[in-house]
């Protein structure tokens, strides 16, 4: 996630010259795009190839930039790793604090996005510590997608439907608006550690599924990389 194409070392190592410069802390180093994990076509027919360059390309590097454009302007947020960032974002000032949150998010939940998904048909399935973890709080793996599906396609307007696991060790389906996530410490948020991801904003699937975003959630489960939904899940044990 910090491996930086040339472009972005020079953009970043300029960034940290200006703040040299101003007497700011040296050590600052920007937030860098991910570049996608196979190739923008590698998971048609779900989603088309450009659908995903748009996605990754634009709206995703889009985030990526303003985000920068608001830790460079503040060194304590600057020391925050992306994932400390997203726990913290209550604490962030007033002033940045929705800027933080929309960008931050976005460039948090769209890194896992990408890898979340693999080509149909090479995700695998999911671990028997898994499954067991969604039968007993969901009762099968059918069930929890259903409950997933409706999070998702009920979602008004922009957002995302998580799979997370929770601080008491159980399984939950929640969804955020915006850009927001479960581990971001904000009123109304069901948090939880995320295992699964889905993104239900427009830009994700119209130009291939227009409003049929229930085609797009139903269709996307062949995509899901279930060997990182597993390592994301061990991780997360005590
Ligand atoms: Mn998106």
């Amino acid at each position: 996630m910090r491996a930086r194409p040339l472009s972005g070392m020079l953009l970043s190592s300029l960034a940290a010259l200006v703040l040299l410069l101003a007497g700011a802390c040296p050590a600052w180093a920007a937030f860098s795009l991910p570049p996608l994990p196979y190739s923008a076509e590698a998971l048609e027919p779900v989603i088309d190839a450009t659908t995903m360059a748009l996605h990754h390309d634009r709206h995703h590097a889009a985030y990526v930039a303003n985000l920068n454009a608001q830790i460079a302007a503040d060194p304590a947020l600057a020391e925050l790793s992306l994932d400390a960032l997203q726990g913290q974002i209550g604490r962030v000032p007033a002033a940045v604090r929705d800027a933080v949150r929309n960008n931050g998010g976005g460039h948090w939940n769209h890194s896992q996005f990408w890898a979340v998904m693999a080509p149909p048909g090479q995700g695998g399935e999911p671990s028997a510590e898994l499954l067991a973890a969604i039968e007993t709080s969901f009762g099968s793996l059918e069930a929890m997608q259903t409950q997933f599906n409706q999070a998702a396609a009920g979602r008004f307007g922009s957002g995302w439907a998580w799979l997370i696991r929770k601080p008491n060790g159980s399984l939950a389906i929640t969804s955020t608006a915006n850009q927001d996530n479960p581990l971001m410490d904000l009123r109304g948020i069901e948090r939880g550690a995320p295992l699964l991801g889905l993104d239900v904003w427009e830009h994700a699937y119209y130009l291939h599924y227009q409003n049929r975003r229930p085609e797009y959630i139903a269709a996307w489960w062949s995509l899901v990389n279930w060997q990182e939904v597993n390592r994301r899940f061990a991780a997360t044990r005590a």
